[in-house]
């Protein structure tokens, strides 16, 4: 029997070395890959992003916990994060809660180093989730730290992201810039025991009635105005609705998961479910197809050839644009 196939039949040693192959990206592993692909595509995908120190990882573990407990999901955390209390980083309270889990087969926690271009581990997280999905895990919550390109590319992965946001950091209006609201499903501002919370929680609702103006009041020198919604609402319209928190302490976990389920509802009934999934899986081909395309041009070009171009470039004999043409067309030089 081949990994992948003791992998379907529940075999969680097969799993632990399959996760490794297919993150270290084997020729093992990419065969897992290929064999394991038509047996997924059933799980929910949720993105967990948000600036270091907001408490991802405890609302992760808690996360966990309840749809585990609660709700009898076979839950699968792939997080990558170098601060992550799942690779040793801390908050011994987490880590103690999780011990109710221990020896559990419905949870599977998997972390990842953060090395390697942010390309290469967009590819190996991609990975991890299709092994975890082939094995049955139909909730895949996925941590990243929060590092702009990083929470975008994680963003298409998942069907649902939700972005952690928490009083007192300072940098309420540096993600609102970041354009972290566009990518957000649901926002969750955690730590809520924190003074500050009542900031947050307005700067959050002002960036949200920008980013979606149906229908609303705001002050404007001095004088309230009304802008009116379009006539026909749209249905479809996915508003994020903002969670508090206290992931230190549990509260508001039974509303952030009945939040994430009815995403998932939304998504389905909107037709959106689908959407992404294409969208996500084209992002996918995109990226493997761009790592073949440009693996296979530098094994055809000679490295000696490459560093004179390079040279040429360095010298500003040859501009970049110049330089691409020339090693794509082979002309001499
Ligand atoms: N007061 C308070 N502290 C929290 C809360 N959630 C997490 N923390 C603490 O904040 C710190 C960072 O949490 P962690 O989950 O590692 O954050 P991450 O870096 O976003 O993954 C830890 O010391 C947590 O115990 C909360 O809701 N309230
Ligand atoms: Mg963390």
């Amino acid at each position: 029997m081949t990994l992948a196939e003791q992998l379907l039949t529940g075999n969680r040693l097969a799993l632990t070395r399959l996760l490794t192959q297919v993150e270290n990206d084997t020729p093992e592993g990419r065969a897992a890959l290929t064999e394991l692909f038509p047996h997924t595509g059933q799980a929910h995908l949720i993105g967990v992003t948000g600036a270091p120190g907001t408490g991802k990882s405890s609302l992760v573990n808690q996360l966990a916990l309840y749809l585990r407990k609660q709700k009898e999901h076979r839950v699968a955390v792939v997080a990558v994060d170098p601060s992550s209390p799942f690779t040793g980083g801390a908050v011994l309270g987490d880590r103690v809660r999780m011990r109710d889990l221990a020896g559990d087969p419905g949870v599977f926690i998997r972390s990842m180093a953060s090395r390697g271009s942010l390309g290469g581990l967009a590819r190996a997280t991609a990975g991890l989730v299709q092994v975890f999905d082939a094995a049955g895990f139909d909730i895949i919550l996925i941590e990243t730290v929060g590092a702009g390109q990083a929470e975008v590319e994680i963003a298409r992965l998942a069907h649902t992201t939700l972005v952690i946001e928490a009083p007192g950091l300072g940098d309420d209006i540096q993600a609102i810039k970041a354009g972290i609201l566009e990518i957000a499903d649901i926002l969750v501002v955690n730590k809520a025991d924190r003074p500050g919370v009542e900031n947050t929680l307005k700067a959050l609702r002002n960036a949200l009635e920008l980013a979606h103006p149906v229908r609303h009041v705001f002050q404007h020198h001095g004088t309230l105005e009304v802008v009116e919604a379009p006539d026909e609402p749209d249905d479809n319209l996915w508003i994020p609705p903002i969670q508090k928190t206290v992931a230190t302490e549990g509260t508001g976990i039974r509303e952030l998961a009945d939040g994430i389920a009815r995403h998932a509802e939304h998504l389905r009934e909107s037709g959106d479910w689908a959407a992404r999934e294409r969208s996500r899986l084209g992002s996918e081909l995109d990226a493997l197809l761009q790592e073949r395309l440009v693996s296979r041009f530098r094994e055809q070009v000679p490295e000696s050839r490459y560093e004179t171009v390079l040279e040429q470039v360095f010298q500003r004999e040859l501009a970049p644009w110049e330089a691409v043409k020339v090693l794509l067309n082979g002309r001499p030089k």
